[in-house]
């Protein structure tokens, strides 16, 4: 069989290089150090493969367009559509709007120990969102709607934080999420959402 002698030449020239990186002194100190880095890229890189294969675990990855200047006019982000709503087979989605600098509505309540989906929306700049002591936080980005399915596992009082810098009142923008028990939690009474699939 013959061989190509451009693969020949390269194949050479990589034998070569290979050679003369062997020939280099590197300190066992140093050598050492480099195994041990790449001994912690492995094992990193080997942890998110195990996650995103076995586990199922993914970063948010929502893609779902919107415009962000007629959010108003939007049927499902208009004002009287915001905060926590019930569908007829009983699933809780949770819309928000996120601008300079406040997450509207102010507060809402949720119960705990069961599925939510929050749909966020940004009328301005990139703000982001991040619930302390739990899992939760997602960027809001201008023209996209964020999603996130969870549930809390307790009662309590949560903040909802904006983690992204958007401007002088960035460290003033919050909302307050109450989480009660799911016995003394109640729909809130409102008209169904409509046209809630109609972003593209
Ligand atoms: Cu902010």
């Amino acid at each position: 069989m013959q061989t190509d002698p451009v693969k020949q030449k390269s194949a050479a020239k990589l034998k070569e290089s290979l050679l003369q990186l062997r020939s280099i002194h590197i300190d066992p100190l140093e050598r050492k150090w480099v195994n041990i880095t790449l001994g912690m890229v492995a094992l990193f890189v080997s942890i998110i493969m195990i996650d995103a294969l076995v586990h199922g675990i993914h970063a948010p990855s929502n893609v779902e367009t919107i415009d962000s200047a007629r959010l108003h006019l939007s049927k499902e982000f208009a004002e009287d559509n915001l905060g926590v709503r019930v569908d007829d087979q009983g699933r809780i989605t949770v819309r928000m709007v996120a601008g300079r600098y406040s997450f509207f509505p102010k507060y809402i309540e949720v119960p705990a120990e069961k599925t939510i989906t929050f749909r966020w929306v940004s009328m301005d700049v990139l703000h982001g969102v991040h619930i302390p002591m739990t899992n939760m936080s997602t960027m809001i980005e201008p023209g996209y709607v964020a999603q996130i399915t969870t549930s809390f596992p307790k009662p309590g009082e949560y903040p909802l934080l904006c983690n992204e810098y958007c401007g002088l009142g960035h460290n003033h923008m919050w909302s307050n999420i109450s989480v009660v028990a799911k016995e003394d939690w109640s729909a809130p009474a409102t008209s169904p959402v409509k046209g809630e699939s109609e972003n593209e």
